[in-house]
């Protein structure tokens, strides 16, 4: 830790550094610089969440107290009349990346005093106090089902990957830095979703695809989304060549299909039922917009035994009726079980 002013009458007797040098009988004292301001700048070598800074202009001080926010250091107490004569403020001398901000603190490598209405500063000394780099025990209070890797604790500055509990898939920022005792979110807060549970009878597709994925972002669009027990990613489609959208699942094998759910969130849903025709019986939000047709595709099979309320198909389309995109959050095939071909 050094200490600079923007000039004084003596250096020797005066300078800066015994602003910092932990004796209450020795001071700086600071006049105008050049430019005609007058500051004590004190420079911390490394970058530190600064808490609070303490000027002892007295033998019985502190004189001032300020103490730091995320955004500044401008909360000053002890001295009405002096805290309006003086400004003080955290900053970087050195270039620095983003910093995950921290509640109760202000990052910075440089402290600096300033008087706005007098013409000196005395300083017997100048406290710095830092945030305590404390390790992370715990999680992050206001996120739900995150684990960390590597596992808390973790020391100061750990970076942090962050996943989910089982049967959650997180659909948040996935890295976080261990900072002051806190676990702090390096791109965006983690979101763990509780995964979609299948349901008794649901069948897995062997393979999924959709008229034309928007963007072509297949991460973001593709088919894969609508099948990945994941309530927050979905499919996105728009129209091919024809001019239709649809969605079309291949089952692994001809199953009889009893019934299909369209989830367009978790609460809200559409279900096809399956007759021995058909499945165009469609109870729930948005039915008119689309058919779902289950049929057999790629095979021959003559003489499959006919079985009540379902259809036998090895492919479950869904088609748009009208023109224009459609999201698909999750679709759920459920076959009638103990029904074999
Ligand atoms: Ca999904």
């Amino acid at each position: 830790m050094t200490a600079e002013q923007s000039a004084t009458p003596d250096e020797a007797g005066q300078g800066a550094s015994l602003a910092i040098d932990l004796n209450l009988e020795t001071y700086s004292l600071t006049i105008p610089g050049p430019d005609g301001t007058i500051w004590l700048k004190v420079l911390l070598g490394k970058i530190h969440c600064v808490d609070q800074v303490i000027w002892y202009n007295s033998f019985d001080g502190p004189d001032l107290t300020w103490t730091c926010s995320e955004n500044d250091c401008s909360d000053c107490i002890e001295d009405p009349l002096f805290c309006h004569s003086h400004t003080l403020t955290v900053s970087y001398e050195q270039a620095v990346s983003d910093l995950p901000p921290v509640a109760g603190c202000k990052y910075g490598d440089a402290v600096k005093l300033v008087s706005v209405s007098r013409d000196i500063i005395m300083t017997r000394e100048i406290v710095i106090i830092g945030k305590q780099e404390d390790d992370c025990t715990k999680m992050n209070s206001t996120w739900s089902k995150v684990v960390t890797v590597p596992v808390l604790p973790v020391i100061h500055g750990t970076t942090l990957t962050l996943n989910c509990d089982t049967d959650y898939t997180n659909n948040g920022g996935n890295t976080a830095t261990c900072l002051y005792g806190q676990v702090v979110s390096t791109n965006q807060d983690p979101y763990c979703r509780e995964m979609r549970r299948k349901l008794v009878g649901e069948t897995t597709p062997s393979s999924v695809e959709h008229s034309c994925t928007v963007d072509r972002d297949e991460t973001k669009n593709g088919p894969e989304n609508a099948v990945d027990l994941n309530y927050v990613s979905r499919s996105y489609t728009g129209p091919d060549s024809d001019g239709t959208s649809w969605f079309q699942a291949t089952l692994d094998k001809v199953h009889c299909v009893d019934f299909v759910i369209i989830f367009d969130t978790e609460e809200f849903a559409r279900t096809w039922r399956c007759s021995e025709k058909d499945c165009s019986v469609c109870g729930g939000d948005k039915c008119n917009d689309y058919t779902l047709t289950v049929s057999i595709q790629g095979q021959i099979l003559s003489d499959l035994p006919l079985v009540s309320d379902c259809v036998n198909g090895n492919t479950v389309k869904l088609e748009k009726t009208n023109i224009g995109q459609f999201y698909l959050f999750e679709i759920a095939i459920i076959v009638k079980i103990g029904v074999t071909f």
